[in-house]
């Protein structure tokens, strides 16, 4: 079975937790504090691998977790960062963040990297914390947690031809003789099942074909194998349209034609205004009439370029490699989808320190992802710790907020699991 495409979910590592420690040795009392930082949590990095042809690898598997980091340990040791975890995907992949529709990544270059998950920071250890009033600090910080996401995943092959055509049309004999690909070919419908590439040597140029299975009216909205593969000729610069002008089944080739281009338009309608060649194929088995009416019914629709040939007889090739090959050459380049750069991205949970607040009666609730990294960072039973929080809802802007809601001594606040009354 073909995978193309999945939804899998992703954590990186959360942050190890600092230590709180004090510094002993024979004879020294009132050592120092010594606690440690946490270590950092090992990242979700996807990578693309140049052998692998489809998301089969995520067929069952839907869930991957990357190592925590250790906490931090006594004597100004760090812990241990977690390790990374990488997935291998096929070139090609397009990875998309469900929950904001963003593209986070398209995955076009052998060997590419890319870092989806951040791991989360290792807490700092209790070290950090002394100063000429605080000496002994009783508290560390916990680490932040890994970021998390659900992830839709497709494949969309690199291409820069895409072959088009009814089922049994000679679409893989087409690829067969043109590039270096052994495709299946028979004499029956469906007979490719999953797309296949191929390269064309052509000059001192080299290009890939992309041949998918055969689309069928009514594919785009499920009823054929077509719909699905579709996706796999949206990267290309040109189509090339492959027609049995040899109507031995009894039916029209143009129409065949015709329902095609319904389909591509269906599908996406940029799709179907993709610069495309008319292959008028099976001119061993037609009459000259045939290939006549043919040809002028789709250049009354305004496609020039049509060329009359037999793939199995090969008949009429070069000239129609020679086309493929001098419109790639003009064409812009494959469509490589555009990506903010994860690099320069911050830490999922620090971007924006946005806030909602929700008044239900005298209860003033505050939710916002960021919080949620603060509060999991306070220890509660520290009451530096508890300063710390409470300057940070202070800066962030929450109290003056709380205010022009219009909160009062005595009102609660709720942030997650944690609610206090309001005092000024
Ligand atoms: N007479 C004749 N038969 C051809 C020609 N090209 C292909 N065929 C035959 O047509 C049948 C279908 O060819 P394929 O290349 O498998 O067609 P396809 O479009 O890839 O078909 P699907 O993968 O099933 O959609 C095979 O039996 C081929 O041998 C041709 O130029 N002339
Ligand atoms: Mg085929």
């Amino acid at each position: 079975m073909f995978i193309d495409h999945a939804k899998i979910h992703v954590k990186a590592g959360d942050g190890g937790a600092g230590m709180v420690s004090f510094h002993t040795e024979k004879f020294v009392t009132n050592g120092g504090p010594d606690g440690g930082d946490g270590g950092k949590g090992g990242d979700v990095v996807f990578v693309a691998v140049g052998r692998l042809s489809n998301l089969g690898a995520f067929r069952f598997k839907h869930k991957f977790v990357a190592e925590d980091g250790a906490k931090g340990m006594n004597r100004k040791m760090y812990g241990k960062g977690g390790a990374d975890l990488e997935i291998a995907v096929p070139v090609g992949t397009v990875i998309k963040d469900v929950e904001t529709d963003r593209i986070l990544a398209d995955m076009t270059e052998d060997g590419q990297r890319v870092v989806i998950a951040k791991g989360g920071k290792g807490g700092l250890g209790n070290m950090h914390y002394a100063n000429a009033v605080r000496q002994a600090p009783q508290f560390a910080r916990a680490g932040l947690p890994g970021e998390e996401m659900d992830l839709y995943i497709e494949l969309k092959l690199i291409a820069d031809v895409g072959l088009v055509g009814y089922p049994n049309a000679g679409k893989s004999t087409l690829l067969s003789v043109l590039t270096n690909a052994k495709p299946k070919i028979a004499d029956y419908p469906f007979t490719t099942l999953e797309p296949v590439l191929g390269v064309v040597q052509s000059y001192d140029m080299s290009y890939v074909i992309a041949d998918i299975p055969g689309i069928i009216e009514d594919a785009h909205e499920g009823a054929g194998l077509g719909h699905d593969f579709l996706r796999h000729i949206e990267r290309t610069r040109l189509l090339v349209h492959v027609v049995d002008v040899s109507a031995r089944d009894g039916r029209d080739p143009y129409d065949d034609f015709v329902s095609i281009n319904n389909e591509l338009m269906q599908f996406n309608k940029e799709l179907a205004s993709r610069p495309q060649i008319v292959v008028a194929n099976k001119c061993d088995d037609a009459s000259e009439e045939e290939v006549e009416m043919f040809i002028n019914a789709v250049r009354e629709d305004g496609y020039e370029d049509v060329y009359v040939i037999s793939a199995a007889a090969r008949i009429g090739l070069k000239e129609l490699c020679d086309k493929i090959t001098e419109m790639v050459s003009k064409l812009p380049p494959v469509v490589i989808h555009d990506v903010a750069d994860k690099e320069e991205m911050n830490y999922k949970y620090e971007e924006e320190r946005k806030f909602d607040i929700v008044v239900t009666g005298s209860v003033y609730e505050v939710t916002g992802k960021w919080i949620n990294v603060v509060l999991e960072s306070t220890n509660f039973d520290s009451t530096d710790s508890m300063a710390y929080f409470q300057r940070t809802l202070i800066s962030s802007g929450v109290i003056d907020a709380l205010k022009a809601k219009g909160i009062r001594e005595g009102d609660t606040v709720k942030i997650g699991e944690l609610e206090f009354d309001y005092y000024e």
